[in-house]
């Protein structure tokens, strides 16, 4: 591809590891409705919202409930998960980050926050993190969940970068089919088996840095 103008950063999986504070709430409201929820059922919730995961949980656990309980029970595992935000540390950065960070800001590369989250603007605080970004799209920003590519689109339209110009770093096969759908280059974290649509795929931002970036 040509020029990189931009880089468009998912955060759960990405920059930090939140996903594990998700499980032990979604387990915690799992084990209160009296059904388990597995590290393995947890894969299945990570870039996807707040609402669509209780629904995919109550499909594990084969209940239903009508819209005002489910909303009540969305409410009651985000507080618990913001529990363990309110003792989140810059140390919980992701290992590779920060030197990444640093060489983008150097080259003069823009940089923008494209998460599900409703709490990413919470989490970047608590971790230190909200200077670095130009631009932040988060959950409560966007209409559209992922895969529709609209959190990555806005980001470039607020950095007012062209799509082709900009790669995004995803965690989730959902973020990774929203950034294709939004017609930018896309670098999977994780695994190749999951991760199998984008453009690249590295273990995690560790193995990043501006060099690489000359797709
Ligand atoms: P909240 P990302 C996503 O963050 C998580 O991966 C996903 O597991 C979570 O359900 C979603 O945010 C919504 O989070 O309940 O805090 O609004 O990967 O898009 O940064
Ligand atoms: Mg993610």
């Amino acid at each position: 591809m040509g020029t990189i103008k931009a880089c468009i950063f998912d955060l759960d999986g990405v920059v930090v590891d939140t996903a594990k504070y998700h499980y032990l709430a979604w387990k915690r409201l799992a084990n209160e409705l009296g059904f388990d929820f597995t590290h393995q059922d947890n894969e299945r919730l990570k870039g996807v919202s707040r609402i669509d995961s209780l629904n995919i949980l109550l499909e594990i656990g084969g209940q239903s409930f009508t819209p005002e309980e489910k909303l009540a029970f969305a409410e009651k595992k985000n507080n618990w998960y913001t529990q363990y935000i309110d003792k989140m540390t810059p140390d919980e950065v992701l290992p590779g980050v920060l030197d990444f960070f640093e060489q983008l800001k150097a080259a003069g590369i823009k940089m923008a926050l494209g998460s599900a989250s409703k709490n990413a603007g919470y989490i970047l605080q608590k971790t230190n993190l909200t200077h670095w970004f130009d631009v932040i799209v988060d959950g409560t920003k966007t209409s559209k969940a992922k895969p529709d590519p609209e959190v990555f689109l806005l980001g470039a339209k607020g950095l007012n970068i062209s799509p082709s110009e900009c790669v995004v770093f995803e965690d989730a096969e959902a973020g990774v089919e929203a950034a294709i759908n939004a017609g930018m280059f896309c670098v999977g974290i994780g695994s190749p088996a999951i991760l199998g649509k984008a453009n690249r795929v590295i273990p995690d931002l560790f193995e990043m840095n501006l060099k690489k970036l000359d797709f």
